[in-house]
């Protein structure tokens, strides 16, 4: 019997932890993806491993950016795949986005076992698996270079959780809105969306789902607006102050 009950963030996050390393032993996850979980939790912690106010504003504005979008994309890795397959199939859903399997650490075997992961999870069609329709986005040296051109490729708005490196700037570039889940608002990919989301990807996606929902009833103009009021460098820079609060709060407890 656990002496902590399992809403406490702390257990919640070693179940989170869990599904990851599931995940890795159902060869979803790159051994690397397992550092990435490491540095996660570490922000998570630095956050208070709750859905801040700012995460909030921007899913908010993610939910009116993608119900904008004329074409949406949701990038897939293996660590979502891993930890939200359902709420990335529901969210696909409800946005009408496509997914794509987008490695960073290509692999066809893990690739394979995403899409049997997403297939179970509901998805019916997912893209990244066609070399014939495959094309190359320029500005990236690694494997994520290679997208669908039906996809990504043609994409208007790309979603691009728990990203790495130089793809979102490449992506800005070729003239897309990119949105990410990040729970690091310092790293390059937080830094250079539209709109990211610095929270963790298990708790920030079912507010996305619902925040879509919701605002499905909006119009164009009270959608845009919502968009055009979100700056993501002010919502950063207070996830910044909130991750300062936190630490001078515990450290006064200490
Ligand atoms: O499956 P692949 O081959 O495409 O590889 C995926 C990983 C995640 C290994 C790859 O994209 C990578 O190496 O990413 P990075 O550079 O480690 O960046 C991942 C970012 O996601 C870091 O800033 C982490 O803090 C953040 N992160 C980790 N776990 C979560 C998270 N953000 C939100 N929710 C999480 N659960």
């Amino acid at each position: 019997m656990p002496l902590i009950p399992k809403s406490h963030p702390r257990v919640k996050s070693l179940l989170i932890r869990e599904k990851l390393v599931d995940g890795f032993e159902r060869g979803l996850v790159a051994k690397e993806g397992l550092l990435a979980q490491g540095r996660g939790e570490a922000f998570d912690y630095l956050l208070g491993e709750k859905t801040g106010k700012s995460a909030k504003h921007a899913i908010k504005a993610a939910a009116a950016q993608l119900l904008l979008a004329k074409m949406p994309v949701i990038s897939v890795n293996g660590n979502v795949a891993a930890l939200c397959p359902k709420q990335i199939v529901k969210l696909s859903k409800q946005t009408k986005a496509k997914l794509e399997v987008n490695l960073f650490y290509a692999n066809q075997k893990r690739k394979n076992a995403i899409i049997k992961t997403l297939k179970n999870n509901g998805a019916k069609e997912i893209l990244g698996t066609n070399y014939k329709t495959s094309t190359k986005l320029s500005g990236i040296d690694s494997a994520r270079r290679i997208v669908d051109r039906n996809g990504i490729f043609a994409a208007d708005v790309v979603v691009v959780p728990l990203e790495d490196g130089d793809r979102t700037i490449a992506l800005r570039k070729a003239g897309k809105k990119v949105i990410t889940f990040d729970l690091n608002p310092l790293s390059r990919t937080s830094q250079t969306a539209n709109i990211t989301i610095v929270d963790n990807v298990t708790r920030a996606i079912d507010l996305l789902i619902n925040e879509s929902k919701k605002l499905s009833k909006k119009n164009i103009k009270v959608l845009q607006k919502i968009v055009d009021e979100f700056d993501n460098k002010k919502n950063l820079a207070e996830n910044v102050i909130q991750i300062k609060n936190n630490l001078t709060r515990r450290a006064r407890i200490a």
